[in-house]
Formats: structure tokens, sequence, C-alpha cells
């Protein structure tokens, strides 16, 4: 049935009245986005019935993407596109007299993630569904998403982020998909009598793992595939054995908060618990869904993909040996051979301090057999590589060293793929952090630069910009992103350019009135937007851009007649709670804003808006309205990004260094059409090599840099005393760990060449148009095409509307 905006009026009333028995005029949005939610989850529900079925029914292969992190953004719009009914139900809702804006804005935005990781993973599932490949998300039902973040007085303040207080209208509670999941007691092997050791455990503490799906709707192709979100639970049977509240809290705790912390080892136990609790409960699954299909477990390999992204669900590893071996009583070998052809991991970092290791009694304790599997692990890797690499290497690489037990070791002896995600990073994995590796299984190693999905970053969050290519080009780069290329064709076309810039404007304007509404500061749209959104890191470098803003300050307060050209700078970030130096420099640049923003010599010359509460639903309103895009990682540190590919999807110029994925931003637009500053990744190399660099000289040589700096510690921004300080030493006494110094020079003669060129709008215009045009190659859908292919051996399946890529970036 086709549904038409009648048809869809009396249907949502009908779903409406149903649940509130009351008339929809004197409800609240939030009511009407319940019944709104309800009605797509109905309306799409036959599909996930049936695709369901039809992988049954077909015994086709299935990947299982493990991530402890998923970042989907609200969901209601998002299905509606995939769905086609957009429009139709947009146009019915507004005919009803209701404000489908509002309705959208409802729905609370699941924060399960902390930042790129878990916002891939999301990108991914939509990709996943949209190219009709039979996937599966594994994660965390968290009851306590990411921190909300809030300044007080330019602090970073972190509130508990309720996010199910009021439901969660897209999931369905499986509680007879439910799980036992045993942690703790002793376990002992014992001969089962036909020759195989059996564990016997005792004294083990048994949770349930119950099972809430949500339905990962594909682009117009009818899939709708399935993320699996485990919650942990007291099994009603063994109330019994849960008497004091402090046991019961201990369950509750597992899947109560997510870890605020995306690239520092959290060294806690609760952590390493809830790693076993989600990756046990999504194998066991798996493994009673393969039984069901009666193959031999030699076709495990050929039906089942498990992909750990990064090491958080490498216990994948261990946890499918043990059930193969003791449960379903395989031989060690055939059960190591399954394993590694199943699992596949995905390395997302560099940064020393986010390879996860678990002392070694800590993982004894918690689960007992699981070690003694990643015992043996370790002793047939050493047993096996020793004669074939000698001690020295081979004993670089065990998984246990130091009474620590290291994850991406793990990850990498027990997988049959291993991946960065983007060129340079791959090359450094190879060359440096996993060399020893490399050498040992250079055939495991492979790139897959990260994508993003255009849907979400360019149908739903710029629906002009959309309108404006279909009406150019086609809609055929819709499910073959590649064709967007064609739009380089209009690159000086000047009604084009002029229709991008109206767009943009509007854009900008419509983050305008966000920030006016929200922090009452005005905001000039016809200023350059400058944005940097992301976790707040050092590597990441928000600092070099504060001392960019600082320098154009004092340029101004030497000059107030200056011209400059005016500017906005976004921020949005958060930072780990426990990440002091982060918070820092959150409030050094709250306290810049509120400096700058009150000056009247500056007017509108700079204005400094930080956002607070930075997540996918402020993404999508910031990106659009950017036009210069900061990636200004020290090169080296950061792995990929994607917030540069949505950026650039959206027509804004980059600010990059050569790192992560710049590189191959760079390489598609060409360098006229992106602003390079800073050293590359072997020249850093090569200072930290030859251990010269002293921030200290690179101060000396220069006064500008100087008087900036000083800025920190003299008062000119008031009450920063600390934060001043702190950041002034780290920069100076501690020489600068992340090269700020050594990079501002160039970083600021780039933006200056920004500056230049914005004084030339259509020459502007026609950059913006390229980098919209070479963004094609960064949609997800190509980036699960090759992890479909090259690592995980699936196909899409042909669906009725078949809807797959066509050509090649
Ligand atoms: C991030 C990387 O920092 C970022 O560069 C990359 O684009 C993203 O993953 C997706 O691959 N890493 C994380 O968010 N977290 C960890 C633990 O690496």
């Amino acid at each position: 049935m086709t549904l038409t905006t009648n048809i869809f009026k009396k249907e949502f009333k009908k779903v409406f009245e149903s649940q509130h028995a009351s008339n929809i005029k004197d409800s609240s949005s939030e009511q009407q986005y319940a019944a709104l939610a309800n009605f797509i989850k109905f309306y799409s529900s036959d599909n996930w019935k049936q695709t369901n079925q039809l992988y049954i029914d077909e015994q086709v292969k299935q990947v299982y993407y493990f991530s402890m992190e998923f970042l989907p953004g609200r969901m209601l719009k998002s299905n509606l596109l995939n769905l086609g009914i957009l429009d139709t139900v947009r146009d019915g809702i507004t005919e009803m007299g209701l404000d489908f804006d509002a309705i959208v804005q409802s729905e609370v935005d699941p924060a399960l993630g902390n930042g790129g990781l878990g916002r891939l993973a999301s990108c991914f599932m939509d990709s996943i569904a949209s190219l009709a490949i039979p996937g599966n998300g594994n994660g965390i039902r968290y009851r306590y998403g990411l921190f909300q973040q809030r300044f007080v007085d330019g602090y970073q303040v972190e509130l508990p982020d309720n996010w199910l207080r009021n439901g969660n209208i897209w999931e369905v509670r499986k509680e007879n998909k439910a799980v036992m999941i045993r942690f703790g007691g002793e376990v002992y092997l014992k001969e089962d009598g036909e020759n195989k050791l059996r564990p016997i455990y005792s004294n083990t503490q048994n949770i349930l793992a119950v099972p809430y799906d949500t339905g990962m709707i594909g682009y117009e192709n009818d899939v709708v595939n399935n993320l699996r979100l485990w919650s942990a639970e007291i099994p009603p049977e063994e109330e019994i054995n849960f008497k004091t509240s402090a046991e019961r809290v201990l369950v509750n705790q597992i899947t109560e908060v997510l870890y605020p912390d995306d690239s520092n080892y959290e060294g806690q136990l609760l952590r390493l618990r809830q790693e076993y609790f989600f990756t046990s409960a999504g194998i066991q699954s798996i493994i009673r869904f393969f039984k069901k299909q009666q193959l031999p477990w030699s076709e495990f390999p050929n039906k089942i993909a498990i992909h750990v992204n990064d090491t958080h669900p490498a216990l994948c590893i261990p946890e499918l040996m043990r059930i193969l071996l003791d449960e379903e009583g395989l031989s060690w070998e055939k059960a190591w051979d399954i394993t590694k052809k199943s699992i596949s991991y995905t390395n997302h970092t560099i940064m020393q301090e986010a390879m996860e290791k678990w002392p070694v009694h800590m993982v004894q304790e918690l689960i007992p057999r699981i070690y003694q599997i990643i015992e043996a692990i370790n002793q047939r890797h050493i047993d096996k590589k020793i004669p074939l690499y000698g001690e020295e290497l081979t004993y670089r690489t065990t998984i246990i060293s130091d009474g620590n037990i290291k994850m991406a070791n793990l990850a990498i002896i027990g997988s049959h793929s291993v991946n960065g995600v983007a060129q340079l990073h791959t090359d450094i994995l190879k060359e440096e952090i996993l060399h020893d590796f490399y050498e040992m299984y250079p055939s495991k190693f492979n790139n897959k630069t990260n994508g993003i999905t255009q849907r979400r970053w360019l149908h739903l969050a710029n629906e002009k910009l959309t309108q404006l290519i279909d009406t150019k080009i086609g809609k055929e780069w819709k499910t073959s992103p590649a064709e967007l290329r064609q739009f380089k064709a209009y690159s000086k076309d000047e009604e084009t350019l002029n229709l991008l810039s109206d767009i943009k404007l509007e854009n900008k304007k419509r983050f305008a009135a966000y920030a006016k509404e929200k922090y009452a500061i005005e905001l000039d749209p016809t200023a350059l937007f400058d944005v940097q959104i992301k976790r707040l890191h050092a590597y990441k470098r928000q600092l070099l851009n504060a001392l960019h803003i600082l320098d154009r300050y004092l340029k101004i307060k030497d000059d107030p007649k200056i011209e400059l050209q005016p500017r906005v700078f976004i921020f949005g970030a958060k930072a780990a709670p426990s990440y002091i130096y982060a918070k820092q420099i959150i409030k050094f640049i709250n306290a810049l804003a509120e400096l700058v923003n009150n000056d009247p010599d500056v007017g509108n010359k700079i204005k400094i808006v930080f956002v607070e509460n930075y997540g996918v639903s402020l993404a999508e309103l910031i990106i659009p309205a950017a036009d210069i895009s900061e990636q200004i990682s020290l090169a080296g540190k950061e792995a990929s990004g994607t917030s540069n590919m949505k950026l650039m999807l959206n027509g804004a110029l980059t600010m990059a260094t050569l790192d992560g994925a710049n590189i191959e931003i760079k390489d598609l637009v060409g360098e006229d059409n992106i602003f390079l500053f800073g050293m590359t990744n072997d020249e850093v190399n090569r200072m930290n090599r030859e251990g010269h660099y002293s921030s200290k000289t690179v101060l000396k040589n220069n006064p500008r840099l100087n008087r900036i700096l000083e800025c920190l510690i003299n008062g000119t921004i008031p009450d920063i005393e600390v934060e001043g300080r702190v950041i002034y030493d780290s920069l100076v006494q501690y020489n600068d760990e992340y090269y700020v110094l050594q990079d501002f020079e160039s970083f600021v003669a780039a933006q200056e060449r920004a500056d230049i060129l914005y004084q030339d709008k259509p020459l502007w215009n026609q950059k913006a148009l390229i980098n919209i045009a070479s963004s094609g190659p960064f949609s997800a859908d190509f980036t699960i095409m090759r992890y479909a292919e090259e690592i995980w051996n699936v196909k899409e399946r042909p669906t009725k509307d078949k809807v797959f890529l066509k050509g090649n970036q």
C-alpha cells in the first residue's frame, strides 16, 4: 500500500487516539512524537519481520558488528527518509495544523557513545541496511548516556543523561531471547568420561542479559536490520542469591552508564564487566541462532562474520572459544580455526593511553574460565611463533606481559583481519605501533578509510543543498554517491554558485537564531563561520585554534580600526570528566569568549560560540552552517576524523594538517581547495627522534607568540589564573607535547589565506562546490562495501527495489 497524505492523517489520528485517549489538537509535541514514532514502528514492522525471516530462510551469511558505543542520533526523520515517506508525513502533519519540526525535536538524542567511534558505528548500521547487507549491531543499552554538559562560569559541569525517562519507542524488549552471563566464582576442568575436559563452576554470580532490539531501516529498499542492545538484570529464578542491596546494585551498575572516556584507559572493574557482559551475550545469541540452522560447525565462518569495533569487544575471541570448547565439545584446533576465520578487528587510535590492558588478577577473578583460555591462546602463540620469529619478536607480541592482558594483541592474534581507519593511520600501525605484528601477519593488515552516511549528513541536515544538487544532476547520486562528482560541472556556473551561497547563508541564519535564543548572542550571518567540533583532547589542538583567536583579538586591540574578515568561531566539545587539562582548555576558551564577545572594540570582527552539550543533533545544525572546518590535530595523531568528511560534504573548506583522512580529502579536492599547514607526520617523527624541539626556542624568536602566551598569565583574560598558568606551563615549561607553538605560525598564515580568499566570494563558492562534489568517495556506503567484500565476505541481498551502489568511486 502506498501511503498517501490522507491515509497517513487517518492512520496517525487512530494511533494517537488509541494511545492518548485525547484530542490531538490539545496534545504536546512530545505526545505527538510518541504517536508518530509508534506509527513508523508499526509501518515498518512487516519489513523488519520479513527481513529477519529471509535471512533465516536463505541461510545468508550475516555480519555482527560489536561496538561498545552507538551514536544513532534522533531516528524519527531518518526513518521517514529511509522509508521514502518523509514528504508525505511532513505534509500530513502540517495539514493537521501540527508543527513537524517541533515533533522532530521532541525526540531525545541517545548519547550512547563518546565521539567518532560511536558515530561511525551508527553510520555503518545505516549503510549496512541501505546496501541490503544482512547485518546486526551488538552493544549495551546504557540507562544513562554520555553526561549532559553544562557550562557554569565557563567550567564544564556534567549532569546525568537520563535518556530513557520517557521510554524509548524504537526498541522492543525481547525477554525470550535473554541469556545468562556468568561472573566470578571458581572453575576447574574435569574429565567428562569421553576424554574431554569440561569446566566445573562453583560460586559464580549469574546475571541475565536481556536484549532490546531496534530496527535499522535501509534506504528505500524494504530492509530492516537489527541493532541489539543488552541490559543487565537479576535473573528472576536467582533472586534468592541477590540478598544484599550491594549485590543488587552491582547488577544494575553493569549497564548503568557509558564511560565518558574515549581515549583514556579506564582501569575499572566495572568497565571490564561491561565488556564481558555484552560480548558474551552477543556471542551466545549468535551461537543459538547458528545452531538452529543445524549446519556443521565448519560452516560457522561461512555464515557468521563478527566485527570488533576497537578492542572493547575483543573478549569475543575467548568467549567464542569457550563456547565451542566447553559447551560444544570441539577440539582446540577446530575452535581456534573457526574463531580466527569469523572475527575481524578495527583499530581506531594510536594514542598509547587508549590501548586497553587489564591486570591479570582482575580478569582471573572476574571471568576465570576466560582467563584460562586467554592464557592458553597466549601459550600456543608463543610456542608456535618462537621457532618462526625467534624469542625477541615473539615476546614483544604476547597477550600477557607485565601482569597485564593486552587487548590489541589478543584482537590481532585471534582475528583474520586488522584494519586502520585512514591510509596514514594504517601505515602508522604497520610501520610503528603494530610493526611486530605486521612482520608476523602482513596479510591481516588492511586499510578501510572511514565514511559517513550522506543520508543523515546531507539529505536530512541540509535539505536545501540536497534539492539544489538534485535539480542540477538528478537523484542518482543518492544511491550512487560517486555521482556527486557530476556537480563539479557547475563549479563555474554563476547561478549555481549564487544558489549555493544563498543556502549557506540560510543555514548560518538558522544557527544564528539558535545561538541567539540559547545564549543571547547576536551573530552576523555574513561573517565567516569557523567550526571545530569534536571531543576535547590535547592532540586535537583546540588550543591552537584559541591562540589564533587571541592573536586576532590583540591585533584589534592594537588598532581598533583594523580591517579584519569578521569571523564567528564555533566550538563544540565535551571533555572527559577526569581529563583536567581538557577541562581547563574549555574554561580558557569560555573566558576568552566572554572577553572578546563583550569588547566594544571587537564588535562583529570576532564572536566565539562554545555550544553546550555537543552531540549528533547539534552537529546537524552546525555543519551545514560552516565555512571553515578546523581539522588541526598534530600530524600522526588523529586516526581518521569524520567531522572533516561531514563538513566537506556541506561545502566547508578544510583547514588541515596532513593527518588522518585530511590527506585523502586533499587528494580528492586538490591542494587549491584546502588550507594546509603544519608539520607532516615524518617531520613530527624526526623531531621526536632527534629530541631537539624546544618550545622555549620557538618563543624566543617570536615576540608575537610571546605576547599571546603572556595573556594567559597576565590577567588580560579574566578569571583564568589557574587554567591560564597550567596551559602556559604545558606549552612553555613542559615543552608543548603536541607542537602547538611549532605549528602556530604556519596555522596563522593559512588562516590569513582563508581571509583573503573569503573576500572573493565567487572563488570561495567555487571551492566549496568542488568540496561537495568531491565528497562522494567518503560515503559510508563505499566503506561498508569494502568491509563486506574484503573483510566479511558477505553479499548484499537483492531487494525488491534493488538499491545498491553503482559505479565506483
Ligand atoms: C576515533 C578516532 O579518534 C578518530 O580519529 C576516528 O575518526 C574515529 O575513532 C572513528 O574511526 N576514536 C575514538 O573515538 N575512540 C577510540 C577509543 O579510539
